[in-house]
């Protein structure tokens, strides 16, 4: 910015970057203060822990598919080339794990789950979704936790490919819930009329998962 080079803005950009400052005013990360910005139980680490089943699938980029199915209007199977095609856009967030901490200012870029959502738009019946991995890992989350302006299917981290132990090629970020709602490796999104437990879920884990009210074991 600032040294007179940049190219004309177009309709898009300007868009793309008015969602992007949409969303960090959206989640109050801007205005709120350091001191409300950990939330309870957490404690904060600079280093970015790897938590999974522990095998992490590598997939190339050419067999990699993203199924979305259930109740939608329009499902799609997306190979890599059609999930480029969507718009990319960026997003700046903390992550919460249940295992208690926490790690601010990620620098995510990929396709948001609104513009995903746009393109197969989930029938009014549809109140939950179900994410599944190639790592066989399940995750649900109601749908209007996955529909915030925040959350996306994450191709980079801090402007570099996300790592295959982060979970790449794509991964979930749902930023304000738990992390274990964030699913890496992820290749199918099912819509559901229902709300239907997944792994770490069916297992004890919250069916929600908001980490400002501590929703960590399904007893809380
Ligand atoms: N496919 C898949 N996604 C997953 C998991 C997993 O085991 N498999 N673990 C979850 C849990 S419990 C956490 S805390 C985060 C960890 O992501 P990270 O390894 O990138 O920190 O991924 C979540 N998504
Ligand atoms: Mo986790």
């Amino acid at each position: 910015m600032g040294d007179g080079n940049e190219a004309p803005e177009s309709k898009l950009t300007r868009t793309k970057r008015n969602w992007a400052e949409q969303g960090k005013f959206l989640t109050g990360r801007i205005a709120r203060p350091q001191s409300d910005r950990l939330p309870p139980g957490q404690h904060l680490v600079k280093n970015w822990p790897v938590l999974d089943l522990g095998q992490q699938p590598v997939i190339r980029p050419e067999s990699w598919r993203l199924d979305i199915v259930g109740e939608a209007e329009n499902p799609v199977s997306l190979d890599w080339r059609a999930f480029h095609a969507l718009p990319q856009s960026d997003r700046l967030s903390d992550i919460h794990c249940v295992t208690t901490w926490s790690r601010y200012d990620n620098r995510w870029q990929g396709v948001a789950t609104r513009d995903l959502l746009d393109l197969v738009m989930p029938k009014p019946s549809a109140t939950h979704v179900m994410l599944s991995s190639y790592d066989g890992y399940t995750t649900n989350l109601p749908l209007a936790d996955f529909a915030v302006e925040d959350a996306l299917l994450a191709t980079h981290w801090e402007g570099e490919p996300l790592t295959a132990e982060h979970g790449g090629p794509v991964r979930v970020v749902v930023p304000h819930l738990y992390f274990w709602k964030s699913a890496k490796w992820v290749n199918r999104i099912e819509f559901l009329t229902a709300d239907r437990a997944g792994f770490w879920e069916r297992n004890g884990y919250h069916m929600r998962g908001d980490p400002w009210v501590e929703e960590r074991y399904s007893g809380d």
